[in-house]
C-alpha cells in the first residue's frame, strides 16, 4: 500500500486521512497547528462530524494514521488546506502555496500531488505547477498533478466521501489517470476524468448553482411576505413539478463554501458574472432583513430581550464560519437589543453562550436561526413559562407552528406573510 501525506487536518483533511488509514494506507496527516496534531494523535477530534471520532480512533489505534506538523516523503500528497477569501473578496491561496512549498523538496519521481482544496479556476496550472517548476519538477515527467475537488456535505461527510462521484482533473492525461487509479480504490461513486481547470470550475459551479437557487428562494420569501402567502408552501408545491428544485429561504447563506466559492469565479470575470454577483448580494442581505423583522416583532415591547436559538451556519453541525447568526447578533448589539444565545452544538463562540433555560429566561421573543434537531423537540408549553412574552420568530420553518400557537405563542416565520 502506498504512503499518503495529507496536508491540512480540517473538515476535509481529517476525514480523508482517517478514511484512507482504515482502508489500509499508511497516512501521515499534517497540520500547522500543534494542538490539533496532539489531539488527533491521542485519538481525539477538534471538529464535530457524525462518525468521525470513531473513525479517527480506529485509524490511530491501527497505527496507520499519524499526525505531525511537518510532511514526510510519501507516494501521494493530498492538499486539503483552507482557501479563505480576503476583505476584497478574492481567494487567499497562501495556505495552498505554503503546503506546496513544504512538500516540493520531498517529491520524487512518480509521486502524485492532488489538490482537493476549492480554488479559483486555473490554480493547478497557474499557481501550483509554477511552484513545483521552481523546484525543477515538471508535471507529467517528474511527478503527477491533479485537482480532485472535495464535494462532501458537512454533516454527511463520511458517507459522501465514499459514495459521491468524483471529478478528477489532471494537468495532463497521465496525471488524471494516476489520480483516478488512486481514488478507484475507495470511491464507490463514478470517477470522471477531465482537465484540472474544468474540475476547478465544476466545483465552483456546483456551489454557485446552490447560491443562485437560494437567492431565488430568498427573493420569493420577500415577495410572499408582501402578498400574505407562504413561500414554503409555494416551494413545496412547485417542487412537485418533475423539473423544479427550488431551494429554501433563510436568514442568510453561511459556511466556508457556498458563501465564498462564487467569489472565486467573480474575481476572474467581474463583468460577466452578473447573476452570480446579484445572488451573493441578495443572500448577503438576509441577515439585515432578519434584523428588520426582529425589530418590528419586538417594536412595541419595552427593553426587549431576544432568545437566539442556533448560531452555526446550518443545522446539526458545530461550524460557525460565515454564519448569518454572527452578523445578526452584531446588528442587534448595534441597535441595543438585548439577547442571549443557546446552541447545543457550539462550545466556543465570538459571543457569550447560555444554557437553554438562561436563554429563554424573561425573554420576549425566541428567534430560531439554525435548524438543529434539538429545536424540533422543544416543549413550547414549558418554554413559554420562562418567557416574559410568548413570541416565536422561525427563520427556518423548522418547528411545529400549530403546537407553538396552541401553547399561546404568537408565531412569525420568515417568508410567510
Ligand atoms: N441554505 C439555505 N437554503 C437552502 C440550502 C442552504 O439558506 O435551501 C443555507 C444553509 O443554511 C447554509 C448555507 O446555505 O447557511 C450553505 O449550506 P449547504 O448545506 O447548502 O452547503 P454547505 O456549505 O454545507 O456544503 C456545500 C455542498 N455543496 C453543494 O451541495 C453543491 C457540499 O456538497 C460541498 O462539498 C461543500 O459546500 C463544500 O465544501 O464546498
Amino acid at each position: 500500500m502506498e504512503k499518503i501525506c495529507v496536508m491540512g487536518l480540517g473538515y476535509i483533511g481529517l476525514p480523508t486521512a482517517s478514511m484512507l488509514a482504515t482502508h489500509g494506507f499508511d497516512v501521515l496527516g499534517v497540520d500547522i497547528n500543534s494542538e490539533i496534531v496532539k489531539i488527533i494523535n491521542n485519538g481525539g477530534i477538534h471538529i464535530e462530524e457524525p462518525g468521525l471520532h470513531t473513525l479517527v480512533q480506529a485509524a490511530i489505534k491501527s497505527g496507520k494514521l499519524k499526525a505531525a506538523t511537518e510532511p514526510e516523503p510519501a507516494d501521494i500528497f493530498i492538499i486539503a488546506v483552507p482557501t479563505p477569501f480576503t476583505k476584497e473578496k478574492k481567494a487567499d491561496l497562501n495556505y495552498i502555496k505554503l503546503a506546496a512549498k513544504n512538500i516540493a523538496p520531498l517529491i520524487c519521481k512518480e509521486n502524485l500531488v492532488i489538490l482537493e482544496s476549492t480554488s479559483p479556476p486555473g490554480t493547478c496550472r497557474d499557481v501550483l505547477e509554477p511552484i513545483f517548476k521552481s523546484f525543477n519538477l515538471k508535471a507529467g515527467k517528474d511527478y503527477y498533478l491533479a485537482h480532485c475537488p472535495e464535494r462532501v456535505l458537512p454533516g454527511c461527510t463520511l458517507k459522501e466521501l465514499i459514495q459521491n462521484d468524483r471529478i478528477i482533473g489532471g494537468v495532463d492525461k497521465q496525471s488524471a489517470e494516476k489520480a483516478a487509479q488512486f481514488y478507484k480504490v475507495f470511491i464507490e461513486g463514478n470517477i470522471c476524468i477531465t482537465d484540472s481547470t474544468t474540475a476547478e470550475m465544476v466545483k465552483l459551479m456546483e456551489n454557485t448553482y446552490r447560491d443562485v437557487n437560494i437567492a431565488l428562494a430568498n427573493e420569493l420569501a420577500k415577495i410572499c411576505e408582501k402578498m400574505g402567502i407562504s413561500a414554503w408552501e409555494v416551494i413545496r408545491l412547485a417542487n412537485l413539478h418533475p423539473r423544479v428544485n427550488l431551494h429554501t429561504p433563510g436568514p442568510g447563506v453561511g459556511g466556508h463554501c457556498i458563501a465564498v466559492d462564487p467569489w472565486f469565479i467573480i474575481e476572474k470575470y467581474p463583468a460577466d458574472t452578473e447573476i452570480i454577483t446579484l445572488s451573493r448580494k441578495i443572500n448577503d442581505s438576509m441577515p439585515e432583513y432578519t434584523i428588520t423583522h426582529i425589530r418590528k416583532i419586538v417594536g412595541e415591547i419595552d427593553n426587549p430581550k431576544i432568545a437566539i436559538l442556533g448560531v452555526t451556519y446550518k443545522g446539526n453541525i458545530d461550524d460557525t464560519r460565515e454564519s448569518p447568526a454572527v452578523k445578526i447578533i452584531a446588528g442587534l448589539e448595534k441597535i441595543g437589543i438585548k439577547y442571549s444565545i443557546y446552541d447545543p452544538h457550539v462550545r466556543e463562540f465570538k459571543y457569550e453562550l447560555s444554557s437553554l433555560k438562561e436563554a429563554f429566561d424573561k425573554s420576549d421573543c425566541a428567534v430560531i436561526l439554525t435548524n438543529h434537531d434539538e429545536f424540533h423537540c422543544l416543549h413550547p408549553a414549558e418554554i413559554g413559562k420562562l418567557m416574559r412574552n410568548k413570541v416565536l420568530f422561525d427563520t427556518r420553518f423548522c418547528v411545529d407552528h400549530t403546537l407553538w400557537k396552541q401553547s399561546g405563542f404568537k408565531v412569525y416565520c420568515l417568508g410567510v406573510g
